[in-house]
Order: C-alpha cells, then structure tokens, then sequence
C-alpha cells in the first residue's frame, strides 16, 4: 500500500519508535478563517512537540498525502481557495487528479493508518446530521474500520449527539470520556448525554487501545475531551445560533460536503468570533491529550 510523504520530523520519530500525533487539515481549509487557520495549526503542532510527541499534520498535496507539512504547506491549505475538502472515499480522486485537499477526519485517518501512525487529534468529530438521519459523516465509518485513536471535544450540535453516540455503539467503535461523566457538546462540557468509559488519566486510554487490539476488535477508538471549563461557551445561548444556522443552510439548499463548513462559518460570523476563539482552546486542549496519550 502507498506510503505517505513524510516530513525529516515525522520519519525520525517512527523509525525511532518515538510518539507521533496526527492532526487534521480540514479545519485548516474549511473550518476557520485565514490568517487564523494557518497561525492555530502551527501553534497546535507546537502543543504537540511541548509534551514530548511530534506532530504529524496530515493533507493531500499536489496529489501527494503527507504525514507532516512545511509552514509554507499549511499557509497554502489555509489561503488557497482552490484546495478542496477530502473525506476517506475522495482520496483516489485527488491523488489521481493531482488535487490539494484538507483531509477530514476519516481521510486522516486513512493517511495516519498508512503511516504507521496511532493517535490523532482533531476539534470535533462529523457524525449524524440533525432532521431525517440520512447524512451521516464518514468520520463515523471510517472509525468503525481503521484502527487510529481520535481525541475530538465530542460533536458539535450542529449535529444531533444521541444518534451519534448510538451510532458509535452500533459500529462498535471504544468511546472513553476523559476527566468527566458526559459526553461533551464541544464549545460546552455536558452534553446532556452519557457514552462510554470515564478516564481519568492518558495512561488508562493507553490500556483500553492496547486491550481493544488485543482482542481483535480492529476499530479505532474516540476519546472525547471537554472543553475547558473557563474557554466554554453557555449551551443555550449557542444552541440558538446552531438552530439559526440550520434553518439558513436549509433555506440556501445547501447540501453534502459543504453543509458542515457552512455551519462552522455562519456560527464564527455570528457569535463574533467566540465560537472560533472555543474552537482554538479546544483544539489545542485535545492536542495536549493526545500527545500524552501517545507518550503513555
Ligand atoms: N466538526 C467541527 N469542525 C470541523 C469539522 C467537523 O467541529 O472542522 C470537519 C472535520 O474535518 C470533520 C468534517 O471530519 O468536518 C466532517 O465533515 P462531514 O460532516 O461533511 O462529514
Ligand atoms: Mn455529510
């Protein structure tokens, strides 16, 4: 199978048997707004690299996927408009079209498997979207087939959160919730629903993936970390803006892949940039575990 592209960084630390951490591209190109993306990326890898892990930021270019990008690279992904939106099934299609795309969670995933890498953090997760339950992100597919570790802040509700987390059980997909009881909403810390095991420590979420491969399970694993308390936002007053949001994609006809990105633009317009300000603390916050948890 095809190897990715490695950065000096990432090769090293693999072949050393070192801890590496995958990060996501998507959020770079489609989930917040230029100059920020490119700024919060390289500070994410920098999180990373302050708990002892090395950062593996995961993208196709030029019809190449990388484990691991030069700032110029994640300054392209975060300007160019023409760098499109790959999940797990659109891989073959850039790589054979020559095509840069920030990978979603499914398709870094995919290039995080190929790598050889086992943990990987993200923002939040795609899941189930909201009304007749048809849209359904690949995220949770891919989970259910590819054995790398996603720290995510839980699902934004944009989404709707109990067929998500009723959908990770079907696709028996591992979920632990670090340091609290809820599944996380991620701009708040309670969901208002309860999946999974509660870890209090990185080394325990270590031992549950060590466990899960050794009984075979051959899925990957969701780590979801709330949001920390003081970058949090009020569930209520966010949850009108996500319901002003849904009701606008629906009345644009907005459809597919373009639906998640449009909601993560109108909720960052809308809350003054208070959402994308929770979204960095998040972010970054998921890293730090992430890392430790490779470490462990
Ligand atoms: N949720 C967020 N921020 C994001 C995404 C989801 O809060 O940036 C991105 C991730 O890359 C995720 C993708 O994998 O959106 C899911 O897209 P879709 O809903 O089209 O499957
Ligand atoms: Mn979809």
């Amino acid at each position: 199978m095809l190897k990715p592209q490695m950065s000096d960084e990432v090769a090293t630390a693999l072949a050393q048997g070192r801890p590496v951490v995958a990060l996501e591209s998507t959020i770079i190109s489609h989930g917040m707004p230029w100059p920020r993306n490119a700024e919060v990326a390289l500070a994410v890898e920098d999180v990373v690299r302050s708990e002892g892990a090395v950062p593996a930021t995961v993208a196709v270019v030029d019809g190449v996927p990388c484990a691991g990008l030069t700032p110029v690279q994640v300054e392209r992904l975060g300007r160019d408009t023409n760098v499109v939106k790959a999940a797990s099934r659109d891989l073959g299609a850039c790589i054979a079209g020559g095509l840069t795309a920030g990978t979603t969670v499914s398709a870094t995933m995919r290039i995080a498997a190929l790598a050889g890498i086992g943990v990987f953090a993200t923002g939040g997760i795609g899941g189930v979207h909201r009304g007749d339950g048809m849209d359904v992100s690949a995220d949770l597919t891919e989970l259910s087939v590819t054995d790398v570790l996603v720290v995510c802040a839980g699902v934004k509700s944009i989404l709707d959160i109990p067929r998500t987390i009723e959908m990770l059980e079907t696709l028996r997909v591992p979920v632990a919730v670090f340091g609290a009881d809820a599944f996380p909403a991620f701009y708040s810390r309670d969901s208002g629903n309860v999946a999974g095991e509660r870890c209090d420590d990185p080394a325990r979420i270590a031992a549950i993936r060590a466990a899960n491969a050794a009984v075979g399970l051959g899925t990957g694993m969701l780590v979801a970390n709330p949001i920390p308390e003081a970058d949090a936002l009020p569930a209520d007053e966010i949850g009108a803006t996500i319901d002003a949001a849904l009701a606008e994609a629906d009345e644009r006809g907005i459809t597919g892949k373009e639906v998640t990105p449009f909601l993560l633009g109108r909720l960052n317009a809308v809350t003054e940039g208070r959402a994308l300000d929770a979204n960095i603390a998040l972010v970054k916050n998921n890293a730090r575990l992430a890392a430790r948890i490779a470490v462990a």
